[in-house]
């Protein structure tokens, strides 16, 4: 007998964890075959693989290399199921531009939250990692974004979100966009302290947030 859906999400997840790459691929294909939602097999295999593997570094048992391994393989199994993920069509392509803050390199979120928001059919503008707060509103205003999305993995790094919203009102032009942030060690208190429109813990649920920003 054929595995359940739940068992194959499970073995996506080990196949992260255990940083194969190619078993990865395999069982991302598995799911495709199945004919299982691309984004529903992410989210509840891929990626919870990345989060046990985030706890296994928390906990002292992985290191660096296993972690980048760990990224390998959650990639090769996103490479193959990027394709199958089901577009919606916005009637007007709401632009978002995202990144992840100054000197924080930590981007395997950011781009789920990408991926996430595409498939929601925002356009998204990926200004990478390590982006100086000043760059993210000169390309907000530069691409006529609604939503500034900023990423930050590190306590030492997330003040440079407020950096952001600092720069938006000096210029005036605070209200002019929104500003949606997340991240490990962000929360919807630090959200709200440093004057944030929007916050979210996870790529599946900053849809709904980015939809409610604005204003669909
Ligand atoms: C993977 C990882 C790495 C990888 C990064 C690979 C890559 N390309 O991203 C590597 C090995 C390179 C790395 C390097 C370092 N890391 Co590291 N790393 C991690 C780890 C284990 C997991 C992060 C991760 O990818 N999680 C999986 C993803 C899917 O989850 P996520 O990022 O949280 O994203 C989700 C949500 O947060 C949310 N989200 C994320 N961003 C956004 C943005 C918006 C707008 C929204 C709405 C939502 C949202 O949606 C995402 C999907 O659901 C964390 C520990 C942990 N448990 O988080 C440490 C951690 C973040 N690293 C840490 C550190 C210190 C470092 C290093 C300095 C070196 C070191 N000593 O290990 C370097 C520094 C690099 C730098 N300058 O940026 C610390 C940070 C401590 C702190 N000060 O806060 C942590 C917390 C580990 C620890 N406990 O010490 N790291």
């Amino acid at each position: 007998m054929g595995k359940t859906k739940d068992e194959l999400y499970s073995e996506m997840s080990d196949a992260v964890v255990n940083m194969e790459e190619e078993l990865s691929a395999q069982l991302s294909n598995e799911a495709v075959e199945s004919g299982y939602d691309a984004f529903e097999a992410i989210d509840l295999g891929l990626a919870k693989g990345m989060e046990q593997a985030g706890r296994l570094f928390d906990d002292g048992e992985y290191f660096v290399p296993e972690l980048l391994m760990c990224a390998d393989a959650l990639n090769a199994g996103v490479e193959i199921l990027k394709p199958y993920i089901k577009t919606e069509r916005q009637e007007k392509k709401h632009k978002i531009v995202i990144g992840v803050i100054a000197g924080d390199t930590h981007d395997i979120g950011k781009n789920l939250v990408k991926l996430m928001l595409s498939s929601a059919g925002f356009d998204v503008i990926d200004l990478g990692r390590d982006v100086p707060p000043s760059v993210f509103v000169e390309r907000a205003v530069q691409e006529n974004a609604k939503i500034i999305m900023i990423s930050s993995l590190m306590t030492t790094t997330m003040d440079g979100m407020a950096d952001v919203i600092n720069i938006l009102n000096e210029k005036g032009i605070r209200n002019e966009f929104k500003v949606a942030i997340g991240g490990g060690p962000v929360s919807r208190r630090f959200a709200d302290q440093i004057g944030a429109d929007g916050y979210s813990s996870n790529a599946n649920q900053a849809i709904k947030m980015a939809n409610e920003l604005v204003g669909r």
